[in-house]
């Protein structure tokens, strides 16, 4: 990896991911949980905000932070992910948030079924898919806009997508969206639209930036490409001894080394997890312990060995499609969805 820029610095030191450290919790807390931000956080005054929800609807309605809160409510531990975790593995990257491998983090959030507001508001024949627009606008590609993504009008109705008022227990701190956002669980981050002020039925296929010119998997800017939707599988490991400061290359001392990270996916369940103490020409099997929900990160841990020496430790997820991560990455423009194997370098005194 080459230089960063200036510009990319600024992204980085406003976004900032979580510490690998963070991996020991079953639900990061708040603070530690990575952040994302296209533009700048909204300041929301929670007495007058409201929540519109509108377009291909038979009714309208306006619901205030109370409305919301008096709601059935659900919470759900739920593992969040920026598409873009991993970026900085390939080469040439997209300018952007240079995430390494840190942007992700597992809540508990705690909201109202999307599905029940959608369907007090009547959903019109024809509807096909739903928007949600935040109350923060910016300029990206020189459009300027509010951000908005939509989804299809299943995926807005499945039963665990949640308009959250909390995280862990608590409102939701300005930079995760308050006072009310969407959470997708199994979808990749930029679905989970924060400082949700409208929601709007739609009749046709929504045709904004986020969609049409971000979050594709693609070569060129000439072809439209795939979009990014689920979270494919990933495991990450809690670097073990400790640090040097600067390089941050770890130093563990000889003998019985427990390994510990976690592995998650949109796709399905994690069905294995391995561990190479060698940068990956030979795999042992981790041993994998139970997620907190179907859509929450997975424990494993590794007796490791560790003897004397320079090693280069890395772990990879397998997910019941079948899909494992790849030893190196696999190139596409926007600089998403990079699946390679995490690799640590270790010395072993
Ligand atoms: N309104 C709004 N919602 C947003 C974003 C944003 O910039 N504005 N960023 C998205 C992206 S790209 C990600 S990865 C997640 C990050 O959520 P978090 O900061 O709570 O971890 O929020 C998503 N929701
Ligand atoms: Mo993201």
């Amino acid at each position: 990896m080459d230089g960063i820029s200036l510009e990319e610095l600024q992204l980085a030191t406003r976004n900032h991911g979580m510490p690998l450290e963070a991996l020991a919790y079953d639900v990061t807390p708040a603070g530690l949980h990575y952040l994302l931000i296209h533009y700048d956080i909204p300041a929301v005054d929670a007495a007058s905000w409201r929540l519109s929800v509108g377009g291909a609807v038979g009714r309208q309605l306006s619901l205030s932070l109370p409305d919301v809160r008096a709601r059935p409510e659900v919470t759900l531990p739920v593992t969040l992910e920026c598409a873009g975790n991993g970026r900085t593995g390939l080469e040439p990257r997209a300018v952007s948030q240079p995430w390494i491998l840190e942007a992700v983090g597992t809540a508990e959030w705690t909201g109202t079924p999307l599905r029940g507001v959608l369907e007090e508001a009547g959903i019109a024949d024809g509807a096909v898919e739903v928007l949600f627009t935040g109350l923060d606008r910016g300029v990206e590609g020189e459009v300027e806009q509010p951000y908005e993504r939509s989804l299809p009008l299943e995926e807005a109705l499945r039963e665990e997508v949640l308009l959250a008022h909390s995280m862990n227990g608590r409102p939701l701190l300005p930079q995760h969206g308050f006072p009310l956002r969407l959470v997708v669980p199994g979808w990749y981050g930029m679905t989970h639209v924060k400082w949700l002020r409208a929601i709007a039925v739609l009749t046709e296929h929504f045709e904004g930036y986020q969609h049409s010119r971000s979050y594709r998997i693609r070569q060129t800017e000439d072809e439209p490409g795939e979009p990014v939707t689920l979270i494919r599988p990933r495991s990450l490991m809690m670097p073990p001894g400790i640090p040097d400061f600067l390089t941050r290359k770890r130093f563990v001392d000889a003998g019985e080394v427990v390994l510990r990270g976690r592995a998650w996916s949109g796709l399905g369940a994690v069905v294995r997890v391995e561990v190479s103490a060698d940068g990956g020409r030979s795999w042992t099997d981790a041993e994998l312990g139970s997620a907190a929900s179907r859509f929450a990160w997975y424990p494993w841990r590794f007796l490791w060995n560790a003897t004397p020496g320079e090693h280069e430790l890395c772990c990879r997820a397998t997910d019941s499609t079948g899909e494992t991560q790849a030893l190196g990455p696999s190139w596409n423009l926007g600089g998403y969805t990079n699946t390679a194997v995490q690799r640590i370098a270790v010395t072993v005194r």
